[in-house]
């Protein structure tokens, strides 16, 4: 214990795993921070990043006011009814003059804030926008999409059992950098320990999750595709399938099997850079292992042939029966979903105007939506709300992205930050930070026990801001969407928190959205604006989790009892909810047994449908793909847009200061590359693609591969210069100047961020 600090639970917010902290806060500002210990997914564990996190709450970009752009282009601050009232006006003048398509919205939730999220669904029902643009529609979609195939609902989503797995293989991801898992650092340093597990790590660089496998295949970049059906032609010609699970569980075996008996496993491992050799040890340690289990991530998304990456990669657990296992692969539940089921368009699914791309998840991806805004037609998008993303900054082409934001009738931020996106928009509104505010993420995906954690504010607004639920209730009651008071169900929801048992809101608020069917899109708003108001310590923006806890509760009785939670009926979602209320760190909110898990699986008769014919045609067309040969021609080099390092942590902090090292996000090159070229470590450079250049500080650095280059994501943010206060300072790169909205799968829309042709040269002294 630290003596005289008083200390506050909560949350990192830089990556998806948020684990728990204690936060000891003075005057306004972050003086401790440690890992909890009571969390029970982190249980005490912080990567490097999390300290830093004052650098979020506190520096000279935050946003304090709402904002209006001037036609000079400078702002002026002005009160929130005006903000509202301004904003609605447009966006409804917008909608009744074009129509509701021709409004997006993008964003939502970032790495730590989905509770805002929630209640973005009834305003974009009230603008009538079909468009959820989101970066998970940058880089999961595809996955998503062959989860559809498979297990029936693109909502089923993989998790793997890393902890207890014999034999692990990770392709596309640097988990020591990225995590992606609880206490990954521990965890791979365990794997790597212990002589009876396998750690195998699947990338182009060797990079530090990839020192400590057992196995490092040093795939040549982009052909990821070939190398995994090599390792599947293996376990069938091999006959290393697990028969018994693929005739009980799955459909569609003989198909694939038929395809991967003819893939030619020399000529595939030689395309991939990879020793055939090797190739068949992985196939059969795979195989052979009492338990075994994958994951990827951006490495093999942001690549050629992204979409049927993640296929073959999810086929290794379900050829040789590591699904619904421990130390297997797993689908997990959702507790507040963050994706939705989208239906091919030719079953009337959703797709855009302009270029017709089909919705996956229930998102656009931010590759068109440029193209969306730019067209020359009647059903052009002209306006955005961007809520918790920075696209002029993450989203390919930054220069098409300038040129198409330029060209809106209307742009609203929605931001903590003074952000690059937020610097076009034309009205700002500003956020309360996500340790001002109620808040949580929907990144459950724990299994198989999953885990939900409400965060407490733990200082007051800033400025004049405002948590987000609030922000899109006045704008909906402004929009004449929703009344500004719903006094009966107010009474009701007091009631009902007082006498649970009674069932009194779930019947109010059935007899309301009978009388009033148009409430009936907006119910997680009507939770907000009634219930809310009934909840304790300000906690109105959790109204959304008492749903979900009944929901939930009814669904997974069984499994939220096993978590520790009692009651019967609605009155187990109501321990539920108040377990959640009262507690400062995660609850666990159901545990499930292995076989229970086929429960989730949701074809008729829980069977996989393992033969998807979209990846099978792929798959075959392998066999007559040019090489592609980038050592050649106008851009010689491979570049990875977009790596994961010590101090990078997407677009969130802002104030360069809170990097201790790589302080100017370096463009890694091998050192033979770099002497061929004359180019010393630390030199500037420029770094060219057919799409743009950005200037780059190189560092030398033998763990990439021959003709391949690194940049950090996370990097490019305008912020003062702490010599001179009204200048303003860039540090690091801008990648997303060298990237293009073409270069994508053609699936998902995914771009190919690991995989940009690029030349590198001195930069002007
Ligand atoms: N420190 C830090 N952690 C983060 C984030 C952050 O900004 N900073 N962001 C979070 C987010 S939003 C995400 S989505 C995750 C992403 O997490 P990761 O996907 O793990 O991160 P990356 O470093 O982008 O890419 C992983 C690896 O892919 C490798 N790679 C490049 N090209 C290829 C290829 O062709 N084939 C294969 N097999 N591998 C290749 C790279 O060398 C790299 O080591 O990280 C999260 N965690
Ligand atoms: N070239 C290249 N591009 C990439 C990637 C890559 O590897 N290479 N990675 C991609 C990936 S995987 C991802 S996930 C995206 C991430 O890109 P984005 O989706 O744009 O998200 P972030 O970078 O996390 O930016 C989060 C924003 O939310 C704001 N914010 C923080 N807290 C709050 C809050 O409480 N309320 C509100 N309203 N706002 C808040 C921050 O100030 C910041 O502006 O980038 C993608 N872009
Ligand atoms: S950035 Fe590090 S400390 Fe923060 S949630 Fe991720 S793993 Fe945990
Ligand atoms: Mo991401």
């Amino acid at each position: 214990m630290t003596m005289g600090k008083d200390w506050q639970s909560s949350a990192c917010i830089l990556c998806s795993i948020n684990c728990g902290i204690d936060v000891a806060v003075e005057e306004g500002r972050f003086t401790g921070i440690r890992g909890d210990r009571e969390h029970p997914g982190s249980r005490g564990y912080l990567c490097q990043k999390a300290t830093r996190l004052d650098h979020y709450q506190n520096h000279a970009r935050r946003l304090q006011q709402p904002l209006r752009r001037r036609p000079d282009g400078s702002y002026e601050r002005i009160d929130w009814e005006t903000a509202i009232r301004e904003v609605a006006d447009r966006l409804v003048g917008i909608r009744d003059r074009h129509g509701g398509h021709a409004i997006a919205y993008y964003g939502g939730g970032g790495q730590g804030n989905h509770l805002g999220g929630a209640y973005a669904g009834p305003f974009r029902a009230a603008l009538g926008t079909p468009y959820l643009y989101n970066s998970l529609a940058q880089e999961k979609t595809g996955d998503f999409w062959v989860n559809g195939r498979l297990f029936g609902k693109q909502t089923c989503h993989v998790t793997e059992g890393i902890e207890e797995s014999d034999y692990v293989l990770i392709i596309g991801a640097n988990p020591w950098q990225s995590h992606g898992f609880p206490r990954a650092r521990k965890v791979l340093q365990e794997l790597s320990r212990d002589p009876r597990r396998t750690l195998v790590v699947v990338d182009p660089r060797r990079t530090r999750s990839a020192e400590l496998a057992d196995v490092h295949l040093q795939v040549r970049p982009g052909t990821d595709a070939f190398l995994l059906a090599g390792l599947l032609a293996v376990i069938v010609q091999e006959e290393l399938e697990d028969g018994d699970f693929l005739a009980a569980r799955t459909l569609g075996y003989d198909e694939l099997r038929a395809i991967l008996l003819r893939v030619p496993v020399e000529q595939y491992a030689d395309r991939a850079g990879i020793d055939a050799e090797a190739v068949r040890r992985v196939a059969r340690g795979f195989a052979a292992a009492d338990s075994a289990c994958s994951r990827h991530d951006l490495g093999v998304e942001h690549s050629l042939h992204s979409t049927l990456n993640t296929y073959l990669e999810k086929l290794l657990p379900l050829l040789t029966g590591n699904f619904a296992r421990p130390g297997g692969n797993n689908l997990h539940t959702q507790f507040i979903p963050l994706i939705g089921h989208s239906k091919e368009p030719e079953e009337g699914g959703a797709t855009t105007r302009v270029t017709g791309m089909r919705e996956i998840s229930k998102l656009f991806p931010p590759n068109i939506l440029p193209a969306e805004i730019e067209a020359d037609r009647p059903d052009r998008v002209r306006a955005v709300v961007v809520d918790s993303a920075n696209p002029l900054q993450t989203a390919a082409d930054t220069g098409a992205y300038r040129r198409a934001f330029g060209k809106l009738d209307l742009l609203v931020a929605i931001d903590v930050a003074e952000t690059e996106t937020v610097g076009m928009a034309d009205y700002v509104l500003p956020a309360s930070s996500q340790y001002e505010k109620w808040e949580a993420t929907f990144f459950t995906l724990g299994f198989p026990t999953n885990h939900f954690h409400l965060r407490r504010p733990i200082l007051p607004p800033t400025g004049d801001t405002l948590p987000e639920p609030e922000i899109y209730r006045r704008l909906m009651v402004a929009m004449g969407a929703l009344p500004a008071r719903l006094p009966w169900l107010e009474r009701f929801a007091r009631w009902h928190r007082r006498f649970p048992k009674l069932g009194l809101l779930p019947k109010a608020l059935a007899v309301t959205l009978a009388l009033r069917p148009q409430l009936r899109p907006y119910l997680t708003m009507v939770l907000y604006a009634t219930l809310g108001k009934a909840l304790p310590d300000g906690a109105a923006a959790a109204a959304v989790v008492w749903g979900s806890s009944r929901f939930y509760a009814g669904r997974y009785a069984r499994q939220v009892r096993r978590a520790g939670h009692a009651g019967s009926g609605a009155m187990l979602g109501e321990a539920l909810f108040q377990g959640i209320l009262d507690s400062d760190t995660a609850v666990p909110l159901s545990t499930h047994e292995h076989d229970e898990m086929w429960d989730l699986v949701r074809h008729p008769g829980q069977k996989i449908h393992l033969a998807v014919p979209e990846m099978l045609g792929e798959l075959e067309e392998l066999a007559s793909e040019p090489m592609e040969r980038p050592g050649e021609g106008e851009f010689p080099f491979v570049l990875a847009a977009g790596e994961r390092r010590s101090y990078n942590a997407n677009q969130i902090y802002r104030d360069p200061a809170w990097r201790r090292s790589d302080r100017e996000g370096a463009l890694r090159i091998h050192p033979e590359d770099a002497a061929r070229l004359g180019l010393a470590d630390g030199q500037r450079v420029v770094c060219e693609s057919a799409n743009g250049a950005v200037e780059a500080q190189l560092a030398h650095d033998d763990s990439l591969l021959p003709g391949s280059l690194s940049l950090p994501h996370g990097y490019g943010q305008e912020y003062p210069d702490p010599e001179a206060p009204d200048e303003f300072r860039q540090t690091g790169p801008r990648i997303n100047e060298l990237t293009s909205a073409d270069r994508c799968d053609p699936w998902a829309k995914t771009p190919y961020h690991k995989y940009v042709p690029v030349r590198v040269r001195a930069a002007a002294s």
